[in-house]
């Protein structure tokens, strides 16, 4: 075909059509990376990680492809260094992650509001703080802080557990190594009850269980399960349900910017779709009629005791110092509002 045919046929129709598609197309392409980095601290074994794979596949069938996400669990970006999470994200070094409000808390000092002791007590307390105002006023913080959150996830209630003894009062933990996790409430919360914490990433801690440099350790009966926490000398756990550990869906700010309205919307959907088929995985086993969780833990060899509100209220108090030197550095007000979200939410 010559030149002058060539412009006859693109004037007739198809070429004119097709010149703003490609046009589009190309935006796509130069501003749309072939893979984004969604990071979480534990793999697709566990809740947390089946969440973010939930999302993955979610955001790749209904963008067919578009946005192709990928999981990197322990924290493999930041080289398994969790407390770094947040700002590696807001830098630009992770695009996106499923991420505990504990490992955020270093940088988001209001996130510590989840591990105040004995705050959120059961699920209906949980729910009250992250599906209500307060839920509303944390994601504002974390936006501010320079990420953008899309939805909550759970990893769950932290059980304490250890090598040497049943615990039932604080005084059984008197002189107990603990590995706690990166936010230093946790530090106070544990000299409180007179044992004897050491903060390290979950990587470290594992081999720490195993040799015996520490002797217990909390986290969420699932992780329990699916790190085989039995295997590193783990033979006695405690149902306290001191601490809730809820996650956040996040979007690096550039990433969520280069992407237009219409993707965005596709990617926020998916996430709040993922987190709620991801909280309901955390609580399987440990809610309503179904507590089987218990019992899987129990026929692993392990002493499961649980405390009743009454034993509960001796660590409340051996740790009431430590909530209240807390609650100034979260904020009053934003503590005050999130025990009458959770007292009203119980029904108490
Ligand atoms: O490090 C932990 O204990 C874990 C996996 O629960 C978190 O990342 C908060």
């Amino acid at each position: 075909m010559d030149r002058r045919s060539l412009l006859k046929a693109g004037a007739a129709g198809s070429a004119t059509l097709a010149a703003p598609f490609l046009v589009t197309r190309a935006a796509h392409a130069a501003n749309y990376r072939a893979e984004y980095r969604v990071s979480t601290v534990v793999g697709t074994a566990f809740p947390w990680g089946k969440g973010a794979q939930i999302w993955i596949d979610l955001v790749r069938e209904r963008t067919q492809g578009r946005i192709n996400m990928k999981l990197y669990p322990g924290v493999s970006l930041i080289n398994g260094d969790q407390t770094r999470e947040f700002s590696a994200i807001r830098q630009g070094v992770i695009d996106l992650a499923v991420g505990s409000t504990i490992n955020w808390s270093p940088q988001v000092k209001e996130l510590n509001l989840f591990s105040l002791p004995f705050l959120a007590r059961d699920h209906a307390g949980l729910d009250a703080l992250t599906r209500g105002e307060v839920g509303k006023r944390i994601l504002q913080i974390v936006e501010k802080a320079g990420v953008v959150p899309l939805a909550w996830g759970e990893n769950g209630f932290r059980e304490v557990t250890n090598s040497k003894r049943e615990i039932r009062t604080p005084a059984d933990m008197k002189g107990l190594k603990f590995r706690v996790v990166g936010s230093p409430i946790f530090n106070d919360t544990f000299t409180a009850l007179g044992a004897n914490p050491t903060q390290m990433s979950w990587a470290d801690a594992q081999p720490a269980l195993a040799s015996g440099a520490v002797e217990g350790q909390e986290n969420p009966l699932h992780i329990f399960t699916a790190a085989k926490l039995h295997t590193l000398a783990q033979k006695f756990v405690t149902l306290w349900d001191y601490v809730a550990d809820p996650l956040i869906f996040v979007a690096n700010r550039d990433v969520w910017n280069a992407w237009t309205p219409a993707d965005r919307d596709i990617v926020r959907a998916a996430a709040i779709e993922a987190g709620k088929q991801e909280i309901a995985i955390a609580r399987k086993g440990l809610s309503g009629n179904d507590m089987s969780m218990v019992k899987e833990v129990e026929a692993l060899g392990v002493k499961v005791t649980k405390l009743t509100d009454a034993e509960k209220q001796a660590f409340e108090k051996a740790i009431r110092p430590v909530y209240d030197k807390w609650t100034k550095q979260i904020g009053a007000d934003l503590v005050k509002r999130a025990e009458a979200a959770v007292a009203a939410g119980r029904g108490a």
